[in-house]
C-alpha cells in the first residue's frame, strides 16, 4: 500500500521527503537469539543469550528499511511474546489495510494518553520505515533528520565486571584508544567501589573522562558518601545514583557530583516537564528503545539541547542491525564531540551481519545497512507478507 510522508510516525520530515510516497511491498520479521561471550549480569537478571527481532520492509522499486525490536526483560515493559504479537499485528495493517496512513499513524504515536507504556515495537518498526525513506534518497538516516552526520562516533568503554578486574579493564581500553569509560557501580561495598575507581582515576591519568552508573542502587545517604569519596577522581556524572529521583538535587548538594537521568526517562510521561529545577543534572543517557516511540525520543533530545543536558545516546544490548541504528542516530545528534554508550555489540558471541559493527580505537562507524549486510543464521523467520 501507499503511505504519503509529509511527517512519518510523528517526525517532520525536510522538505525533498515531503512528497515521497512510500509503496510498501513487503515485511519480513525475524526472531534471533544470540549467545553472549559469557555471562551478562544486568540488576536481578543474569542472561546467556539474547532475543529479539529483526524486521525487514522493502518497497515496490527494491529499496529495504531494516529496524530491530529487542525488548531486554527487567528493563523493557513488554515480553519478547508480546512484542511479536504487537509487531505483527502493526506491520499487517502497514502492509495490508487500505487505511493505514503515515498521518494516522503518527497521530497513534503521538497521542501520549493513549500510550502511557511507550513500546519498543514503535521504535522497532518506525526507524525501518523512517530508514526506508532515507534509502530511496539514499542517504542515512541521520542526515534525513538532522540534515548532518558524521561518519564515525566516539563511544564510551564499558566496564561491567567485578573489582578485581576495573584496573586491568581500565587501562586495557585506554591502551584500545577509548578517552571515556563508563564504569557499573552499586554493586558491593560501595566504598570498596570508591577505592576502585580513585584507583582507576591513577592509572588512566586525568585526561580520561569517567562516568558511572549506579542503576538506583543507593539510598541518599549512602550515594552521598560515595560520591564525597570518589569526588577527588573528578568524575563527569553518575547515572541515576539514587531509587529516587526528586532527591537527586540533594545528591548533587551532598558531594558536587553531576547526576544523569538514564531510567527516570522511561518513566516520565509528561513530554513538556521542564528539568530546569534538577540541579546538577549534566546529561541524558538515552535509550531509544527502552523510551519507546522515535517522537518522543527525539524530543528528548531536543529538551537536553535546549537546556544544556548532554543527550548521550545508549543501546540495551541490541543486535548489530539495531546498534547500526542507534549509531546513526548518535552521528547526527552528537557526531563526533560526545562519548555514546554504544559498547555493548562486544559482549555477542555472534551477530545479525556479515561485517560485525565493532570499535576501533575508540571509535565506531556510523554505516547505513542493506539487506545484503544481513547474516540470518542465528533467525528463524516468523512471518513475512
Ligand atoms: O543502565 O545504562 C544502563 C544497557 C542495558 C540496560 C541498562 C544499561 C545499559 C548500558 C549500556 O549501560 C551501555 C552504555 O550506556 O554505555
Ligand atoms: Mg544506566
Amino acid at each position: 500500500m501507499e503511505v504519503n510522508t509529509p511527517n512519518l510516525a510523528g517526525i517532520s520530515l525536510p522538505l525533498q521527503f515531503q512528497n515521497v510516497s512510500l509503496d510498501l511491498e513487503s515485511a519480513y520479521l525475524y526472531k534471533f537469539s544470540l549467545p553472549f561471550t559469557s555471562e551478562l549480569k544486568l540488576k536481578h537478571t543474569t542472561f546467556h543469550q539474547r532475543e529479539g527481532l529483526i524486521l525487514i520492509l522493502t518497497d515496490t522499486s527494491g529499496h529495504a528499511g531494516l529496524g530491530e525490536i529487542s525488548p531486554l526483560p527487567g528493563f523493557s515493559r513488554e515480553t519478547i511474546e508480546t512484542a511479536t504479537f504487537k509487531t505483527t499485528m502493526l506491520i499487517d495493517r502497514l502492509i495490508n489495510s487500505g487505511e493505514f496512513t503515515a498521518q494516522a499513524y503518527s497521530a497513534g504515536s503521538l497521542n501520549w494518553a493513549e500510550y502511557p507504556t511507550p513500546s519498543v515495537v514503535h521504535f522497532g518498526i518506525e526507524t525501518a520505515l523512517l530508514s526506508l525513506l532515507a534509502n530511496t534518497k539514499r542517504i542515512s538516516l541521520g542526515a534525513m533528520l538532522y540534515g548532518h552526520s558524521s561518519n564515525k562516533i566516539p563511544i564510551n568503554g564499558l566496564i561491567r565486571g567485578s573489582l578485581s578486574n576495573w584496573v586491568p579493564e581500565a587501562a586495557r581500553l585506554v591502551r584500545d584508544g577509548y578517552r571515556t569509560l563508563k564504569i557499573k557501580v552499586g554493586r558491593v561495598n560501595p566504598e570498596l567501589e570508591a577505592h576502585g575507581i580513585l584507583e582507576i582515576r591513577q592509572t588512566v591519568g586525568t585526561d580520561i573522562k569517567l562516568r558511572l552508573d549506579a542503576n538506583r542502587s543507593w539510598d541518599l545517604e549512602t550515594a552521598i558518601e560515595f560520591g564525597k569519596a570518589v569526588n577527588p577522581a573528578q568524575i563527569e556524572y553518575i547515572e541515576e545514583p539514587i531509587k529516587e529521583p526528586t532527591d537527586l538535587p540533594r545528591f548533587y548538594d551532598g558531594c558536587g557530583i553531576h547526576f544523569a537521568f538514564d531510567e527516570t526517562l522511561h518513566g516520565i510521561i509528561d513530554p513538556t516537564i521542564s528539568f530546569k529545577s534538577y540541579t546538577g543534572l549534566k546529561a541524558f543517557v538515552l535509550k531509544p528503545t527502552l523510551i519507546g516511540c522515535t517522537a518522543r525520543f527525539l524530543a528528548l533530545v531536543n529538551q537536553a539541547k535546549d537546556q544544556n543536558i548532554m543527550p548521550v545516546l545508549s543501546s540495551s544490548f541490541e543486535s548489530d542491525v539495531g546498534l547500526s541504528i542507534l549509531a546513526q542516530l548518535a552521528a547526527s545528534i552528537s557526531g563526533e564531540k560526545i562519548a555514546v554508550g554504544l559498547d555493548t555489540g562486544s559482549a555477542f558471541a555472534v551477530g545479525t551481519i556479515k561485517k560485525r559493527l565493532s570499535t576501533q580505537q575508540g571509535w565506531m562507524p556510523a554505516r547505513t545497512l542493506t539487506t545484503q549486510d544481513l547474516d540470518l543464521r542465528h533467525c528463524e523467520l516468523l512471518y513475512e507478507s
